[in-house]
């Protein structure tokens, strides 16, 4: 089985494993220390796998509705077709209210992430109401960034939590975090004060094969065979991207991302509230799993 990003081939010996921090360690360890160090907390199995099943056939249920999955369903499998645009008029309220369903947020912004995220930053924390659920199918994949340029604006104590719905192995797409990439200056540097929605002229985008990029640095890509009810949190600049599906089953990847931040920070209004605008202003329609599965993506 192949990592694959843009139709090349990722050579094997880049690619790394994730180190887990296990679950019975959290209690002991000191979480941020790790962030700091690694620039990311692997924790599998963190979610409750029937919460998780429960929320992802939800979503797929609304997908096969509009004949983007085939029968049965839940396993997820992408028909190559859709009738999206056919049922619904508005696709930002489409993705909307999948992404408002009580299973999901439920995980996303229930307990147990909002207590992991309070202990990591030693004061309560947040989830974003504004939430990024991505169903993708064959042949996509997520160009490298970091995202400071998006989420820092009233803050830069921000996570990003990417939560796994489906089995993600290799082929499928799984997301990768560039080893070490949290102390690059350079990037860092580069990316400091960026905010996608108002420097236009430039891209969160970074606009190199991720295959150069880790050679270049002399650097690794980590990843793991995620299942269902994996997290992956890391800081604003971590710089990952995610391997293309390509998996032959046509089995699509679901994953969802959230920031949390602390509560006492200032709120950016883009991100919270009832009809939040997200980075754009544009709500749910800027996101590229508001376009139908069969449609290409934008890349920002
Ligand atoms: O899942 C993806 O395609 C991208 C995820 C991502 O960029 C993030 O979680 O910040
Ligand atoms: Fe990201």
């Amino acid at each position: 089985m192949n990592a694959v990003v843009d139709g090349k081939r990722v050579p094997n010996f880049l690619i790394r494993k994730l180190e887990k921090t296990k679950k019975n360690n959290i209690k002991d360890e000191n979480l941020s220390d790790i962030i700091e160090k690694k620039g990311y907390l692997y924790l599998p199995n963190i979610i409750d796998t029937k919460k998780i099943e429960t929320a992802r056939n939800e979503v797929f249920k609304k997908l096969h509705e509009i004949k983007e999955l085939n029968d049965p369903f839940h396993e997820g499998i992408f028909s190559g077709y859709s009738i999206r645009d056919h049922v619904y008029s508005d696709r930002g309220a489409f993705w909307k209210s999948i992404s408002s369903s009580k299973s999901l947020r439920e995980i996303t912004n229930g307990a147990i992430l909002e207590n992991l995220m309070s202990k990591i930053f030693g004061k309560p924390a947040i989830g974003y109401d504004f939430i990024f659920l991505r169903a993708v199918a064959g042949g996509k994949f997520t160009h490298m960034h970091c995202d400071s340029g998006f989420f820092t604006r009233t803050t830069k104590q921000v996570l990003t939590c990417w939560i796994a719905f489906t089995e993600i192995t290799i082929e499928k797409g799984p997301l990768f975090i560039v080893e070490g990439s949290h102390k690059f200056d350079d990037i860092k540097k580069e990316f400091l004060d960026f905010d996608v929605a108002i420097h236009k002229d430039k891209k969160a985008t970074i606009d190199i094969h991720p295959v150069k990029f880790a050679e270049d640095r002399n650097t690794k890509l980590l990843t793991a065979d995620f299942n269902p009810g994996d997290a992956l949190i890391f800081g604003m600049h971590t710089i990952h991207g995610t391997f293309e599906n390509h998996a032959k089953d046509k089995k699509i990847r679901l994953t969802c991302d959230i920031r949390f931040q602390p509560k006492s920070e200032p709120k950016d209004p883009r991100y919270f509230g009832l009809n939040p605008g997200g980075t754009t202003g544009a709500g749910y329609s800027e996101l590229n799993s508001a376009r139908p599965l069969n449609e290409d993506w934008h890349i920002r």
